[in-house]
């Protein structure tokens, strides 16, 4: 496989996509040596297929605010690769939305997506609708927009959305009442609904617990365990906060939260009701953290800053890509870190990850790391399919079972000829294995 040569002319067929091409060189690095193990591939032109999405649909979403004037956005859905399962993927609503961002995340899911065990092919969809002040009607009046046009283009066997940065429970409720109306079904065609309407428990949890889950694992590689370590969590949304909630249940202390206005530093630990406060401020839709350390006059708020300064054990991305760079990894290492989980999407830039990795710390990707995210969708759907409702304990047990295979995937694969755990090449040879032998057996087309 001529590396090099295939981001370049992915570069030339699609300039300003930074993203996306950051995505595909490091799983085209991770798979090189096996590619060229496996000739069928190449005579099958496997990456060549896979790299691109099998579809980008855009569409534009009208809808009218409470002032009465009329707004335009743009939503997309991108199918990205379904050789092992329907279409399956989170919507994103956020300014920062572009279609590099929605096909790095779709590459990304088609990988993580094979990781969790479940038949599901990578999606992923939104708009640069930016939920950030809005008032709750002018966000059922977009969702009820967006869905006009999407709705068309999923199924409960086709394509299955779920939430992402800016669409959780409330907007998931709202998509579904627009897709029921227009279809007259009432079906598994989006996961991450309410409990009373086809939801999963432990779904809101899952991404978080899952992260902890597969953290735990990887501190034990090395004999260790989660309980007495200090841990610096970025973000303060849903995945934060399923990733606080569990942390502080297995005895860690944490210690940072984070948003776009900079992090807090809780001495005493973001734990009790203050997990609780967390969700009250992301819900207040104002995106900041600040107010925490009003609320909790022991924290101390820290402007514009990144969590990753903090001196602690376990370092947690869990708000956006690219969230952690090279100069935070220099820190981190100089801190003396033992590990470093990705919750989010991409959440370290190639340079953080080369620094992580020369030094053989304990580093694992999103794709692997938050997984149970998507896991647990796929368990939503199951039950879905079958009219039933599963146990809390029914759920946690399996999400627990796939993050213990997602890990031991990443060993079997990832293991270097010293001992060390390469958790990226791990990942993505294990994710790309499986969806080149399904597109394989299912011939060109
Ligand atoms: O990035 C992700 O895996 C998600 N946003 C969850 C996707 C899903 O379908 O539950």
């Amino acid at each position: 496989m001529k590396t090099e040569e295939i981001i370049q002319s992915l570069e030339l067929k699609h300039p300003g996509e930074p993203e996306y091409i950051q995505a595909v060189r490091e799983v085209l690095l991770s798979i090189e040596d096996i590619y060229n193990q496996h000739p069928e591939f190449e005579k099958a032109k496997i990456i060549e297929r896979l790299v691109e999405p099998d579809r980008v649909i855009t569409f534009r979403v009208t809808w009218v605010d409470d002032k009465g004037d009329i707004q335009v956005n743009t939503g997309y859905r991108v199918q990205f690769n379904n050789a092992i399962g329907p279409y399956k993927g989170g919507l994103r609503f956020h300014a920062s939305v572009t279609p590099s961002i929605l096909k790095f995340l779709g590459f990304e899911q088609t990988f993580k997506n094979a990781l969790t065990t479940l038949p599901m092919g990578g999606a992923k969809g939104g708009s640069d609708f930016s939920p950030r002040g809005k008032s709750q009607a002018e966000i059922m009046r977009f969702c009820q927009a967006f869905m006009l046009e999407l709705w068309r283009n999923i199924g409960p066997d086709m394509d299955v959305p779920a939430g992402d940065i800016g669409v959780g429970g409330r907007e998931v409720g709202y998509l579904m009442g627009m897709y029921k109306k227009l279809t007259r079904e009432c079906t598994g065609v989006l996961t991450g609904k309410g409990l009373d309407f086809g939801g999963s428990l432990i779904r809101p949890e899952a991404t978080g617990f899952g992260g902890l889950y597969f953290v735990t694992q990887m501190l034990a590689t090395r004999g260790l365990t989660i309980e007495g370590k200090t841990v610096a969590v970025s973000g303060f949304g849903n995945v934060a906060w399923g990733a606080v909630t569990k942390a502080t249940q297995l005895g860690a202390k944490v210690v940072t939260i984070s948003g776009p206005d900079g992090y807090v530093y809780d001495p005493d630990g973001v734990s009790g009701d203050k997990i609780d406060y967390m969700l009250e401020l992301r819900d207040s839709g104002n995106d900041v953290v600040a107010p925490y350390a009003e609320k909790y006059p022991r924290a101390t708020f820290y402007p514009g800053r990144k969590p990753w300064e903090q001196k602690v054990d376990v370092c947690l991305t869990c708000a956006t890509q690219n969230e952690l760079n090279g100069n935070d990894a220099k820190q981190i290492i100089d801190n003396g870190v033992i590990c470093v989980g990705e919750i989010s999407n991409m959440g370290c830039t190639p340079e953080a990850i080369d620094a992580f990795i020369e030094h053989r710390m304990l580093y694992a990707p999103g794709k692997a790391v938050n997984a149970g995210g998507v896991a647990t969708s796929g368990l939503e759907m199951s039950q879905n399919a079958g009219h039933i409702s599963w146990s809390a304990e029914e759920v946690d047990q399996k999400l627990h079972y796939i993050m213990r295979s997602i890990h031991e995937a990443c060993v079997t694969y990832g293991t270097e000829k010293d001992g060390y755990i390469n958790y990226v090449k791990g990942a993505n040879i294990a994710g790309f294995m499986k969806v080149a032998r399904a597109m394989l057996a299912q011939g060109i087309y």
